[in-house]
């Protein structure tokens, strides 16, 4: 699937089948059947089939793949050959070869496959490369699950230095991974990364180690890359800006919103993963304050783990924020579930905290609800006490209000502090009348006691300053 796609050094992920040529495509594109395996014995928490295989069509479009058939099929249990059950991967190869849908069981097609060819084959599951490979030579064609077609969204939607390592170091740690279990078969290797060799161990070894070496190399180039994006974030740190960074599932709406309240060009499209790299824009809240906002990349169920290393490092700034809000896509059917993943994703990294108390939920899209649904959002926005808002990024309605939480959120985060200022020392009464918020000051003969308001940043800069002063 990648000769059409500006990617040189692809396919990450490849087809496990020697004998699998790239795909004949009619016009460059490619035409692709999508398979969600409902499997029995593993019930994904609220979602349902139908929205698995709707997101998994979502993800091969992500990536230009025209999809020409989708459907759930059961499976009563894990074949280790294959995964499906035989009588299943019979009729989709019927599919895949052009005949008409359904042998009997015929309730497939609900797009109908007709009698285009089928290049790919997504099954929305993690498939072992033994049945990765069995599935391909059954059906005569690439067969990516959900793991590679993932990496293969991060490959191409990578754009920074530091991403594009990540994703690098997760292909091969994937693509090693294949090989190391699947050696046996993979006489031939079909990537882009140099190692078309001839067949046999002594290649599939020398792949190995050819692999393992870029690992060591990424892995030091991420090292310095790391390094330079720390010095770059200390030097923001120094501005002083509050951060706010925007975190979600994937397609919530988080450039979108990102774009309103920044008049910002990032592109914002219905397709999952449009945003990888964190983006970083100036806002001004009604104050007349200026925070940094962050935009950040789509959470997804079921990261491949390979990605979880790339996906927390692109997710570092949020560490950093001073605020977290987390924009939920309140009109999708699997917002619970989708929000649990997004929780789940911040407690891994060590957000539990921001999670159980200081999280600002946006519910987004509510220009697709209907007016009952709304006012029962809005009720539940009047009871959670400014913790959660209601909005439309597409027409702005509720944006006013999201800056005004903002706004309180960070006043609200100065600390009232003790200080006595000797009254001698009129330049410090000044600055603390001039950036606090004096609430209470009681004089004896030598000192002013304050209880002053303070921003964390000015708190700050005063206990420096006093440092300095001889007072
Ligand atoms: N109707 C409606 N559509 C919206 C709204 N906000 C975003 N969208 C649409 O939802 C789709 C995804 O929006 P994005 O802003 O790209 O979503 P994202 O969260 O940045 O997605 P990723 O970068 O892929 O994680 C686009 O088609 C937007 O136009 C909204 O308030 N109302
Ligand atoms: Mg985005």
């Amino acid at each position: 699937m990648a000769q059409r796609r500006k990617r040189p050094r692809n396919s990450l992920t490849g087809t496990t089948d020697p004998s699998a040529q790239p795909p004949a495509t009619e016009n460059g594109v490619e035409h692709c059947l999508v398979v969600h395996p409902r499997l029995k014995t593993r019930e994904r928490r609220a979602r349902t089939p139908e929205a698995s295989l709707e997101e998994a069509v979502g993800l091969a479009q992500a990536i230009d793949l025209t999809v020409v058939h989708s459907e759930v099929v059961p499976v009563a249990h894990r074949r280790s050959a294959t995964l499906l059950g035989t009588g299943t991967v019979a009729r989709l190869g019927g599919l895949v070869a052009g005949a008409t849908p359904g042998n009997g069981r015929g309730d497939g097609a609900e797009t109908g496959a007709g009698t285009r060819k089928i290049d790919v084959v997504v099954v929305d599951a993690a498939l072992t490369p033994v049945q990765q490979r069995n599935l391909e030579r059954a059906w005569n064609c690439k067969v990516i699950d959900r793991n590679g077609l993932i990496l293969e969204i991060f490959g191409e939607r990578a754009r920074t230095r530091e991403g594009r390592l990540q994703v690098e170091l997760a292909a091969l740690t994937y693509q090693r991974s294949r090989l190391v279990r699947s050696w046996t078969h993979l006489e031939r290797q079909r990537g882009g990364f140099g190692f078309m060799g001839g067949p046999g161990e002594t290649q599939i070894e020398a792949d190995r180690r050819m692999i393992g070496r870029r690992i060591t190399r990424l892995t030091n180039e991420l090292t310095a890359v790391k390094r330079t994006r720390e010095l770059h974030r200390q030097a923001r740190q120094r501005v002083a800006n509050p951060v706010v960074a925007l975190v979600g599932y994937t397609n919530a709406g988080k450039s979108t919103l990102f774009n309103t309240l920044t008049d910002a060009r990032v592109p914002a499209r219905d397709q999952l993963f449009a945003t990888l790299d964190p983006t970083m824009r100036a806002a001004d809240l009604p104050s007349g304050r200026t925070v940094i906002l962050s935009d950040t990349v789509g959470f997804i169920s079921d990261l491949p783990h390979e990605l979880v290393t790339a996906f927390h490092a692109t997710l570092e700034e949020v560490c950093e924020a001073d605020i977290i809000v987390h924009v939920r896509d309140a009109a999708h059917a699997d917002t619970e579930a989708q929000k649990d993943d997004v929780h789940g994703v911040l407690r891994d990294m060590g957000l539990g905290d921001a999670v159980d108390r200081t999280l600002i939920e946006v519910l987004n899209k509510i220009d697709l609800l209907a007016p009952e649904e709304r006012e029962i959002l809005a009720n539940r926005a009047r009871r959670a006490n400014r913790t959660l808002v209601p909005l439309s990024a597409l027409t702005g309605e509720g944006c006013p209000v999201l800056l005004a939480v903002l706004d309180e959120r960070l006043s609200g985060a100065s600390r009232l502090l003790d200080i006595a200022v000797a009254h001698d020392d009129g330049a410090a009464l000044a600055w603390l009348y001039d950036h606090g918020d004096v609430v209470e000051r009681t004089d004896d003969e030598r000192f002013a006691h304050l209880k002053v308001r303070l921003d964390a940043a000015d708190a700050a800069r005063f206990a420096r300053r006093r440092e300095r002063s001889p007072h």
